[in-house]
């Protein structure tokens, strides 16, 4: 086993990897910028390195700066966490040519999956089910119609080159097919310097979920089964959760083994994740592999039991898989929601500034994987993402009430977050009836954020009847009688010192 890792990321997920290193007896380096000098991740590595100023590409992604840092604190392997550098081919090759143990895939592997239509055509010769379509890119409109006609409407136009939703086009009618060609050409082109689109059959109305898989160095590879992830907004999750409401014992045997079948296809190893769409009919087709630990890893962590970070750790180190795919069953329920430095009042917009006050959530069944503390100054250099709250619980409805618990114990001061809107999202009956798709949040986010009285309503509610009764008692009198005429009402409110009316302020603050 190694004796010392060092976590090229910061925030939440290096402070992840670096408990888990502390658990397995492992000492752990840490790297920052001149941004994170007093970042949490920093002080809790056994030892840490700065590798250059804030913005990323001059600190975080600098692959052989971070690399060098690895063999002069005598490290011997890397975790890269999600992002960054995590999904390079090439750095996952050179920490390997530097003799030093990657913690994740091989680069054959980020190689095989990296490009979305390799990662297509793979599935297919892995008889891995794809959403009907072709491979090849477009000669013209015509050719487009002919195939469209074929699978029938409505279609997808998407970049070959793609990923994260652009360059993809709908198109519902023949008619349309020429411009949105056109308007996928573009977009492909101006995104990826390839203006290379093919066509697929358009999925109405699916659930995002996707399986987790974990491969060693000895030919296992097990599923650790499916999240379900449709809650999200511009390809970014806002909520994910284990099990999915959608998938049924038999649907999670066979999907399981579709994800392992693709992941050995690619020559997998480590942690990786299978991306499907499920549709209303519970047909599933494969999409994308994410060759990274994932964001939502956690929810898989409390159904499974298995520590994913551990694993990987273990399988880097050479070590064979201890458990059987019959040992993976699913145990109760695990939702996490993401806590963002963002105003969903203000669309989302980001939010910087110091946090001044920081209350964490506890209690049963709740985990925090936090990078932030208070004194934490939240800027624009790196991922909104602030931390996320996990929760576990016998089912999904108990799961859901502790969510909303824990997010009324969480306080965020100086800056905005997403803390409200994720209480609202507990609070909505479609999310709890499960009525979730990849459009519902899009579709309900006005309803959602908008000009409804905040959560926690009954609370707050009393407060503000309690403050506009207190505040009728206060106003002047003109003529004898209160100057809104609500005496008779005011004169039953027990009075109030301003000493009390200050802290109820501050609690509708
Ligand atoms: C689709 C689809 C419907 N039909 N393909 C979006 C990003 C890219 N990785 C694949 N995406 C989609 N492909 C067909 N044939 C709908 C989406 C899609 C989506 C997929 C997963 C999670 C969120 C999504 C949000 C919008 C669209």
């Amino acid at each position: 086993m190694f004796t010392k890792i060092l976590v090229a990321n910061r925030g939440e997920i290096a402070l992840r990897v670096i408990r888990a290193c502390r658990e397995m007896g492992i000492a752990s380096v840490a790297v920052y910028s001149d941004a994170d000098a007093r970042a949490p991740h920093v002080r809790e590595a056994d030892e840490a390195v700065r590798i250059g100023p804030a913005p990323s590409a001059q600190s975080y992604l600098k692959g052989d700066r971070i690399i060098e840092a690895a063999k002069e604190t005598g490290a011997q392997a890397i975790h890269p966490g999600y992002g960054l550098l995590s999904e390079r081919e090439w750095f996952s090759k050179a920490v390997r040519d530097a003799g030093l143990a990657f913690i994740g895939p091989p680069p054959e592997a980020i190689a095989a999956m990296g490009s979305k239509v390799a990662a297509r055509q793979l599935a297919i010769a892995a008889s891995v089910p794809v959403v009907p379509g072709t491979t090849e890119a477009l000669r013209d409109a015509a050719e487009a119609e002919e195939i469209a006609k074929k699978f029938g409407y409505p279609v997808l136009l998407k970049a070959a080159a793609g990923g994260g939703g652009k360059g993809m086009r709908v198109v519902r009618e023949a008619s349309e097919m020429s411009a949105s060609l056109d308007a996928a050409r573009r977009e492909a082109k101006n995104a990826f310097g390839d203006d290379a689109v093919y066509v697929e059959k358009y999925v109405v109305g699916p659930r995002h979920v996707e399986i987790q898989v974990l491969g060693d160095t000895h030919g296992n590879m097990v599923s650790l089964l499916e999240r379900e992830c449709s809650v999200q907004r511009r390809h970014q999750k806002m909520i994910e959760e284990a099990p999915s409401v959608a998938v049924t014992p038999e649907l999670r045997r066979r999907m399981g083994e579709t994800a392992v079948r693709a992941a050995k296809a690619a020559g997998y190893v480590n942690a990786g994740t299978c991306e499907f769409l499920l549709d209303r009919d519970g047909n599933f087709y494969f999409l994308e592999m994410n060759t990274r630990l994932q964001v939502e890893h956690p929810v898989t962590e409390f159904v499974t039991g298995i520590d994913l970070v551990q694993w990987q750790i273990r399988v880097a180190a050479g070590e064979a898989l201890p458990f059987r795919q019959d040992d993976i069953v699913p145990r109760g329920w695990a939702i996490e929601c993401r806590i963002t430095s963002e105003d969903p009042a203000n669309g989302f917009l980001p939010s910087t500034g110091t946090v001044n006050y920081l209350r964490v959530p506890s209690g049963p069944g709740v985990r925090w994987d936090g990078g932030i503390e208070a004194g934490s100054e939240v800027g624009l250099h790196y991922d909104p993402m602030l931390a996320k709250l996990i929760v576990y619980a016998a089912n999904r409805e108990l799961a859901i009430d502790r969510m909303h618990r824990a997010l009324l114990e969480l306080t965020i001061d100086g800056i905005e977050s997403s803390r409200d809107f994720h209480l609202r999202v507990m609070e909505d009956e479609e999310f709890r009836a499960g009525a979730i798709e990849i459009q519902w949040l899009e579709r309900r986010l006005d309803s959602l954020v908008g000009r409804a009285p905040p959560p926690g309503t009954a609370r707050l509610a009393a407060l503000v009847a309690a403050l506009i009764a207190d505040s009728d008692r206060h106003v002047p009198r003109v003529n004898g009688s209160a100057a809104n005429g609500s005496s008779a009402a005011s004169s039953a409110t027990p009075s109030t010192d301003a000493w009390t009316r200050t802290a109820r302020l501050e609690a509708l603050r």
